[in-house]
């Protein structure tokens, strides 16, 4: 393996990774994602300690100890786009050495765990439900940029995803990736479990319609409608697939949880959304604290 250039692995003047300016000593390996970094001091404000309080851009990341865990939260902003820095960033921190800008011998799993907002695609997933994605299903084309590798379930699920919805190839080639089964077993208790769609963008992108018409006008109807043996679409949201797709295929545990603020089936909206947040928040990190 050669040096991994300037221009690829960009490292600043503290000797921090460019967009999350973290130095690898700045995260640990268990690891909450965020989409809003207002978000960040919520999940950092039931850590026992605060060591480490970094921003650059949307990225803030707080490290510290809950418990004796060590914990680090990062914001990712919205969407898959900004899981792409995010997740090849995070990787970077602990599988390159900086010094010699070369791939380090030993890998290091990252357990890697999303807490987001989502709307719900079925009637029987009201608001202020907890989804804990079995898989995320993306029609975001993030994973369509490296080589994927789907196991036997998964092309199966995604065939059948393809063949249901007719989605147009002008929309995307959709992709899937499951959960990390060592974490999704520890998500059973208030949590339903489902595939999440990943969307590009939140009105269109997930049937929303303000003022102007859509590609696919049925599209929640596509989706809430599927089902494979088991498996149902159970939400979406507009980074799960991404955040499992790099993860997978960098090495890392991946999960990502939802508090459902919509139900785009009976067209609800929480009126409860930030308690349920915190409470899926202290939920979390009790569970984690346990691993
Ligand atoms: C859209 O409002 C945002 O909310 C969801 C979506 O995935 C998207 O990022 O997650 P967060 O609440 O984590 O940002
Ligand atoms: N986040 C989304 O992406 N969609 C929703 O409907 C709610 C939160």
């Amino acid at each position: 393996m050669g040096t991994i250039q300037e221009s690829e692995l960009i490292i600043n003047e503290r000797g921090a990774i460019y967009h999350l300016d973290l130095l690898p000593e700045e995260l640990a390996s268990t690891i909450i994602t965020v989409g809003d970094p207002d978000r960040v001091s919520k999940v950092s404000s039931q850590f026992d300690r605060i060591e480490v309080k970094r921003q650059h851009r949307e990225f803030v990341t707080h490290t510290g100890y809950a418990g004796n865990k060590r914990l680090s939260v990062v914001s990712t902003g919205i969407g898959p786009d900004n899981i792409d820095i995010v997740l090849n960033e995070l990787d970077a921190l602990v599988n390159i050495d900086f010094k010699t800008r070369t791939i380090k011998h030993d890998h290091t799993v990252l357990n890697i765990v999303r807490i987001g907002t989502s709307g719900s695609l079925q009637a029987s997933i009201p608001v202020d439900s907890w989804v804990a994605s079995t898989h995320g299903l993306g029609i975001d084309n993030l994973l369509n940029f490296y080589r994927i590798e789907e196991n036997e379930e998964e092309r199966q699920v995604l065939q059948s995803f393809i063949t249901q919805t007719q989605l147009s190839h002008r929309i995307s080639q959709p992709y899937i990736s499951s959960a990390a089964p060592s974490l999704l077993k520890h998500f059973v208790t208030n949590f339903q479990h489902g595939i999440t769609v990943t969307c590009p963008g939140f009105y269109g992108p997930q049937g929303r319609v303000l003022r102007l018409g859509l590609s696919h006008p049925d599209l929640i109807d596509r989706l809430t409608n599927f089902s494979f043996g088991q498996h149902r679409i159970t939400n979406f949201e507009m980074e799960t697939a991404a955040i499992y797709g790099l993860g997978k295929l960098l090495g890392h545990h991946c999960l990502s949880l939802s508090s459902i603020v919509a139900n785009r089936i009976d067209r609800t909206f929480s009126g409860n959304a930030a308690a349920n947040m915190d409470k899926l928040i202290t939920t979390t990190i009790d569970i984690l604290k346990g691993l």
